[in-house]
């Protein structure tokens, strides 16, 4: 009984709030490029100073780590790897600083992640993480301290972009006493559940999904960006685990839906 009166009440605000999106929406999937700095490769169990393809240094060079690395200072070695063979050290100071454009085709909500580490813990290297629009207008940034016991640990940031062209900038923003700050596997991707291209994730895409499969409303464009949680099609399931999320602390909808 208890179940019939919540799946009549969840009918019912389904159905109630089918009065609003007549939006389309036009979501892509957005990646960085070379996220994981494996390219340009460097010979085995090295480091040397250089540019990873694809990305730039604003002034001092940082350095690319492959496999393993003895560290003579601390006496032990770098860490290895989070993913592949190689990641990135952006330094200590804010001379360091490395960037990559993308362009942005689509209005919608994106997922920043990375993983970052230091050498070990004991002193501090601090960094931090910025999106700046074509205008030079810093949309998004936060700050973080890479030096946590030497393991990797994944961060996000989440940003709503319009359509345009951004770049994504680590720098660092400690002292040259500090450990160097180390970055591997970067990934910039488009956040699924966004049906009504409104650039946000809220019960209106329930609704805007809901009008699709019911009442023959307009389907979200692209179709995939519909596919909240991640199984073959785009149907009554995607409203549901929305609602589900937005309303109950429900997993969050999937990325890359469209890819
Ligand atoms: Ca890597
Ligand atoms: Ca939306
Ligand atoms: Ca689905």
């Amino acid at each position: 009984m208890a179940i019939l009166m919540n799946q009549r009440v969840l009918t019912v605000i389904m159905i109630g709030l089918v009065m609003i999106c007549i939006l389309a929406c036009d979501s892509n999937a957005s990646n960085l490029l070379n996220g994981s700095f494996e390219s340009p490769a460097i010979p085995i169990n090295s480091y040397q100073f250089g540019t990873p393809s694809s990305w730039s240094w604003s002034s001092s060079t940082g350095i690319i780590f492959n496999g393993t690395v003895f560290n003579p200072v601390e006496g032990s070695n770098w860490p290895s790897p989070m993913d592949g063979e190689q990641y990135i050290d952006i330094g200590n100071v804010s001379t360091f600083s490395l960037s990559q454009t993308f362009a942005i085709t689509s209005k919608g909500p994106y997922q920043l992640t990375w993983y970052d580490n230091a050498h070990s813990s004991g002193l501090t290297s601090p960094y931090s993480v910025s999106i700046i629009n074509g205008s030079q207008q810093i949309v998004a940034t936060m700050s973080f301290d890479a030096a946590h016991g030497g393991v990797w640990q994944n961060r996000v940031l989440l940003v709503t972009l319009d359509p345009g062209t951004y770049t994504v900038v680590y720098m660092a923003t400690g002292d040259f006493q500090g450990f160097d700050t180390l970055i591997d596997h970067v990934t910039f991707v488009y956040i699924c559940g966004d049906a009504n291209g409104d650039g946000k994730i809220n019960v209106g895409d329930a609704v805007f999904l809901i009008n699709y499969v019911f009442k023959n409303g307009p389907e979200p464009n692209p179709k995939c960006a519909g596919n909240t949680n991640g199984d073959a099609s785009v149907n009554v399931g995607d409203a549901v685990y929305l609602i589900n999320y937005v309303f109950k602390g429900g997993p969050a909808p999937i990325t890359n839906c469209c890819q």
